[in-house]
């Protein structure tokens, strides 16, 4: 029987956001398909798998949730290839720390197209503080992706997700590109 060539790819992606912007809610919406309000703060760094299977092969992502201030988070982002930084929509320090957030990620991540800015808790639309408008204004000078989701209803995780995976796969193709051409 023929079988075409497999092919495995692990992406490393680091979450990062202030304290309680939903950094673990939204890991755990995405490997376990829930969403659970009892669980304790994290208060080390925690690695979650999700394996996206094709026909020809796996995408393995390892979303490192990186609890911490901005000064101790450094040495979990080695080797990542994208990075998350989330905030929460009815919190607007949570916004105003995106940025320190997107500089430290921006050493580490060198095409800002593997960065996803992603405003949290859109369940909460009553409470909100942050519309996406005031969001692309203040950051206008910098480039990201942008998302805003529930991480409680899984509103739009799945689509994030997609669109992280997407970009891997193309940064990957690039990569392979360049060593066809060497
Ligand atoms: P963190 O990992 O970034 O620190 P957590 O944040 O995932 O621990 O979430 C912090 C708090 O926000 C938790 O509530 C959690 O239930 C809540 N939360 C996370 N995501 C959402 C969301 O999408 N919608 C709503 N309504 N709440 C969310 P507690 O009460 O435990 O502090
Ligand atoms: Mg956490």
């Amino acid at each position: 029987m023929g079988v075409g060539k497999m092919f495995e790819k692990t992406f490393k992606i680091a979450v990062l956001g202030d304290h309680a912007t939903g950094k673990t809610s939204l890991l755990r919406r995405l490997v376990y398909g829930e969403f659970d309000a009892e669980y304790l703060p994290t208060t080390k760094p925690e690695a979650f798998e999700r394996e996206y299977r094709f026909r020809n092969g796996v995408v393995r992502l390892v979303l490192w949730d990186v609890p911490g201030s901005l000064e101790e988070v450094d040495e979990n982002l080695y080797g990542a290839k994208a990075g998350l930084l989330l905030y929460d929509v009815c919190r607007e320090s949570s916004l105003r720390s995106v940025r320190r957030w997107y500089e430290l990620l921006s050493k580490f991540i060198r095409d800002k197209s593997h960065i996803w800015i992603v405003g949290n808790k859109i369940d909460l639309e009553s409470s909100r503080k942050v519309e996406a408008e005031k969001v692309k204004e203040k950051l206008r000078d910098i480039n990201f992706n942008y998302f805003e989701i529930s991480a409680k209803t899984g509103k739009n995780v799945e689509i994030l997700f997609k669109s992280i995976l997407r970009s891997l796969i193309e940064l990957q193709l690039e990569e392979v590109k360049m060593r066809l051409r060497d």
